[in-house]
């Protein structure tokens, strides 16, 4: 099986249109690239997406695209993520970082050059879903959203910004941002300047 994960069967799919088949064949890229704890967590993401996209009226196939591929790359070697920063025209501060930031901010490479979607929504929403933005789209929004509040998740907190999520799409946004901060401030953990320009633009009181 992980030899299978490592070299078998990436292929480029025909998502649009994206038919109940398409979709199914998605899946089981997805699948193929990480444990079935995490892949339960894909799972959840989606539909917690796809939820979003119908209150917030959004496509609901580009949130599922989106949702299904979002930890596409969480298990790739740093090994990996180290050569795509080195040799594609990544910023090479990059390289002071760890698989929390690489797998959404680079995961997005291995989406488009792996299983060929280019849908710029689609992978801004994947670049930024671990650290959000000051600027979000609507489906980024969705996605940052949806990987917080997914049903697999059990954390303090979850249960308001679920809340939140279904009540003003902004406010869970600037929820998650602060509780995740406060979260990682309380493990002594570098803090991504991205994460804290979303934190300043999100939740923080300007005088
Ligand atoms: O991939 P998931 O576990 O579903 O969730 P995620 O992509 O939102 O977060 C992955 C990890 O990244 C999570 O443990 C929190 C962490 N993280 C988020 N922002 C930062 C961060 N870690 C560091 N060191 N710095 C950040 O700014
Ligand atoms: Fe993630
Ligand atoms: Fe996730």
């Amino acid at each position: 099986i992980s030899i299978f994960r490592k070299w078998g069967c990436i292929a480029m799919i025909k998502l649009n249109p994206y038919t109940e088949e398409a979709r199914l064949l998605l899946v089981q890229q997805v699948q193929m690239q990480m444990s079935e704890a995490r892949f339960e967590h894909v799972l959840g993401v989606e539909q917690s997406a796809i939820a979003l996209a119908k209150r917030y009226g959004y496509s609901v196939e580009k949130a599922s695209i989106a949702a299904l591929t979002h930890d596409y790359a969480k298990e790739r070697s740093a090994d990996e993520f180290r050569f795509i920063i080195e040799n594609k025209g990544f910023d090479l501060n990059l390289l002071r970082w760890g698989n929390a930031i690489w797998h959404g901010l680079v995961g997005a490479y291995f989406v488009e050059h792996e299983l060929g979607i280019t849908d710029h929504d689609i992978l801004e929403a994947i670049r930024l879903h671990t650290t959000g933005a000051p600027q979000m789209s609507l489906l980024s929004k969705i996605i940052y959203v949806a990987d917080y509040i997914e049903p697999g998740r059990d954390f303090p907190g979850v249960e308001e910004a679920r809340r939140l999520a279904v009540l003003d799409l902004d406010q869970a946004v600037a929820f998650e941002t602060k509780q995740t901060l406060q979260y990682l401030i309380g493990k002594n953990v570098p803090i991504y300047p991205k994460t804290i320009e979303t934190y300043n633009q999100w939740v923080a009181k300007h005088s």
